[in-house]
């Protein structure tokens, strides 16, 4: 075991759609640090891979009409595909269906029933299919009330709907290990970045009382049966959970990985969407496993659009294979990571996409290239100089820059702060520029005196686009191999030591430099990534055609003479009274038009217990109905109502509508 070990995971997505770039950001932000690692001389293990059990698969395979099995496998090659893609580092791909896990979840379930960390119980509560989560009425974001006010639905946080669920359930005991997670808490004030985001998970679920939290389902069935008690499947966040440890090896006979990297530098990176669950149930769970405890969780802010999150049905969804397909995977890597500031949301729109990749890419870094390799050609056919300190004028403060950039950079890294770290290579870049502006080579090269200042100009400047190729690598690594390729050097294999003055000698670069980013037309391609964005709509696919409609009919077919028949008026409620011996009934006096009022009596008692309120209602009444007795009472007609399941309204209809009027 060294220090130099360490483990990277992204957190295991639900396969429920296509990935997205909120996805696609966050396993690129760990490959970023797994590619550095790398070069920092650490031995990685990067693991990332897909949740794939719980309701909400269950019924999109459903849908779908496949089995989940069939469902998940099949958006795992596409999850797969994606990350080749995006050039996706990973040591391991877990699946949470993988046999080795299913069995090890199943075992640690059994060991924290038989070492009373789970008991048996009821669970009760506002529960969201989508989230795969239970929220209390206070945590709701809506909530829906029925005419007494009581609570019949709502809507979660995250804007799914959420129904009522009461079922048995076995429980983890969260509570009783409350106080050693505070410990924990305060003995590693580092352990959730960025700072601040510890205090809110302490104030919003510990200091409110942390509640033992069910972790069985018994209302679907894709999941890992409890082996004591089959009919339970493991709640979707503890088999979720599990897949840290699993994927090394943990619970196995072959348990090296586990063995080595668990006991390194474990980091985990995840969206502040479930933070909750990774600094809460993962290191409890990890507590009554008697495990350590990882040494990081990084939890990062959204990528949102300008008009709120990222959803199908508002037409705002970005695919990062669009993107790659369209402008190259460099761009899409450093745009995604330049543009989410660390503990915040950022804004994902057309036109910073183009703007970076035109200013930042093209401009800034692809036109240094090129200036330095076609000078490098003019002036010195092509063979760079022996680079040499302090020449011209400028050349220790360009040498500092680097020096700081570097130190910047490796800082804002080990900080996992990206767009930091970024910065600070396109400082040294702004820099370069501006170097070559003051040196002005174009002058120098017609000074035959002015030679070696040319030469450590051109030194200089390849240099420094070695340092540059050298520190993105982990973000872009075509580009930072194309642009050592054209300036005829190899790349280190280490990015310790890093110096600007460590340029090798004998360089040679290309004879025709190619441009590493186009240059793009900046509303033709803001067009093209709004379009794209619109057509992930989904559009209503069935045209509706009337005459091919299949009606619902509760009772026979009738002519259209059958309802010619039947006479409806508009009547005016001017008395309406209890029937005197009958629950059901009400006596109404109704204006109908006629020279005088007429009786109707009608059996909607119980649903208008302040019957008084219907008078000056207008109603409907069928006005030619053969006159009959009721309770002793003459009932001269009948008045419509709509009935649904248990409730019955009677029609009304507008004021204005002269009494006697006939509806047809
Ligand atoms: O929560 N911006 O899976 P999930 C940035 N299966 N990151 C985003 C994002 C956005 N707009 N949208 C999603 C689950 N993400 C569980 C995880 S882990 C044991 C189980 C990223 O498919 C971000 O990392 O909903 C977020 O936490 C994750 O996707 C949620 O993925």
């Amino acid at each position: 075991m060294t220090e130099k070990n360490f483990y990277i995971t992204t957190p295991i997505y639900y396969p429920s759609g296509k990935l997205h770039i909120g996805s696609a950001y966050t396993t690129i932000a760990c490959d970023v640090l797994a590619r550095y690692k790398r070069l920092m001389g650490y031995d990685v293990f990067y693991l990332t891979g897909l949740d794939e059990h719980g309701q909400k698969i269950q019924t999109k395979a459903a849908e779908a009409g496949i089995t989940p099995q069939e469902y998940v496998d099949g958006m795992a090659d596409e999850v797969k595909k994606l990350w080749e893609l995006l050039d996706i580092s990973y040591d391991k791909f877990i699946r949470t269906t993988d046999d080795y896990h299913e069995t090890v979840v199943a075992e640690v379930f059994e060991r924290l029933l038989a070492q009373d960390d789970i008991y048996l119980g009821e669970y009760s509560g506002w529960y969201s299919v989508s989230d795969e989560e239970f929220f209390t009425e206070s945590q709701l974001e809506e909530v829906f009330r029925d005419e007494a006010g009581k609570v019949t639905g709502g809507i979660a946080p995250s804007g799914h709907e959420v129904e009522w669920v009461s079922e048995e359930s076995y429980f983890l005991r969260l509570s009783k290990y409350a106080n050693r997670l505070v410990a924990f808490f305060k003995e590693r004030p580092d352990f959730i970045q960025p700072d601040g985001r510890m205090n809110e998970i302490v104030k919003n679920f510990i200091e409110p009382g942390l509640e033992d939290l069910a972790v069985s389902r018994t209302s679907f069935t894709w999941g890992v049966p409890v082996p004591s008690n089959p009919k339970h499947v493991v709640y979707v966040w503890i088999d979720a959970l599990l897949n840290y440890a699993t994927a090394l090896g943990y619970g196995q006979v072959n348990h090296a990985n586990f063995d080595k990297f668990w006991n390194g530098t474990v980091f985990h990176m995840v969206g502040k969407d479930i933070l909750r669950f990774h600094s809460i149930y993962w290191p409890i769970l990890l507590m009554m496993l008697d495990l350590p405890l990882p040494e990081r969780l990084i939890a990062h802010g959204w990528f949102v659009m300008k008009d709120g999150k990222m959803s199908k049905s508002k037409g705002n969804v970005v695919y990062p294979d669009m993107l790659v397909e369209r402008y190259g995977l460099d761009p899409l890597r450093y745009y995604l990571m330049r543009s989410l500031p660390v503990g915040s949301d950022g804004t994902f729109t057309p036109e910073d996409y183009v703007g970076r990749i035109n200013y930042e890419l093209a401009n800034d870094l692809g036109n240094l290239l090129n200036r330095t390799v076609a000078m490098v050609n003019k002036y010195f056919d092509g063979q760079v100089p022996t680079y040499a300190e302090n020449v011209t004028a400028f050349d220790a403060d360009l040498a500092q820059v680097a020096a700081e950039a570097i130190a910047e950079y490796h800082k804002q890294m080990d900080a996992v702060d990206y767009p930091r770290a970024l910065e600070a290579v396109w400082t040294l870049i702004a820099r370069t520029n501006k170097y070559i502006d003051e040196t002005a080579p174009w002058l120098l090269a017609k000074d035959e005196d002015k030679r070696s200042e040319l030469a450590a100009v051109m030194s200089h400047l390849v240099a420094s686009l070695r340092v540059v190729a050298h520190l993105i690598e982990p973000f872009m690594m075509t580009t930072s191999a194309a642009i050592l390729e054209q300036l005829g050097m190899e790349k280190a294999n280490s990015l310790e030591n890093l110096a600007l003055a460590d340029l090798p000698a004998d360089l040679r670069v290309v004879t025709k430099g190619q441009p590493i980013f186009p240059r793009l037309e900046m509303d033709e391609e803001i067009a093209y990534i709004k379009e794209q964005m619109a057509a992930g709509k989904p559009v209503v696919e069935k045209e509706w055609k009337p005459e091919e409609v299949e009606l619902t009919l509760n009772r026979k077919e009738i002519k259209f003479d059958d309802f010619e028949k039947v006479e409806i008026r508009v009547a005016e409620v001017k008395e309406v009274k209890k029937v005197e011996g009958s629950d059901k009934l009400l006596q109404f006096r109704l204006d109908a038009g006629d020279k005088e009022d007429r009786q109707i009596l009608s059996g909607i008692a119980k649903y208008y217990p302040n019957e008084q309120e219907l008078v000056g209602k207008k109603v409907q009444i069928v006005a030619n109905l053969k006159p009959r007795k009721m309770m002793g009472h003459i009932s001269q007609g009948m008045i419509l109502s709509a009935e649904h399941g248990d409730s019955v309204t009677l029609l009304t209809v507008d004021a204005s509508v002269p009494n006697g009027s006939v509806i047809g």
